[in-house]
């Protein structure tokens, strides 16, 4: 989608900070970081949310979940990493591209909301 900004990080047409990549999936340093790891993981389609997942796109979201444990071990994760996805308005997504956010590198906090 042309005003997408995670379109236009994927196209390279705005800088990230690369971590992984394959034909499905691009992951890359989030610019406003959590934690000591925090890594955010998108399919290479523009799917809006976790809310537009169907059996046409799912196969980008199944090879996320095959990337991110690559990741987190090339990000050194080895006593464990948090996976999490905001969906619209009441989960507070931001950027409207289906993103998963890995965060790790310390003791997370135990609550979600
Ligand atoms: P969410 O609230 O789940 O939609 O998270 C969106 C995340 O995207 C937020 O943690 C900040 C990050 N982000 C937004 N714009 C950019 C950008 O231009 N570059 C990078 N690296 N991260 C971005």
């Amino acid at each position: 989608m042309s005003d997408c900004i995670f379109c236009k990080i994927i196209g390279g047409q705005i800088p990230s900070s690369k971590v992984f990549e394959d034909e499905m999936v691009y992951a890359f340093r989030d610019i406003e970081p959590m934690a000591p790891v925090h890594v955010l993981v998108v399919p290479k389609v523009h799917i809006p949310s976790a809310d537009g997942v169907n059996t046409e796109n799912s196969a980008y979201v199944a090879r996320i979940f095959e990337a991110i444990p690559q990741i987190a071990a090339a990000e050194g994760l080895t006593n464990g990493y948090r996976v999490i996805t905001n969906c619209g308005e009441d989960g507070c997504q931001t950027v409207k591209h289906l993103h998963f956010h890995i965060l790790g590198g310390k003791k997370l906090p135990e609550t979600m909301a």
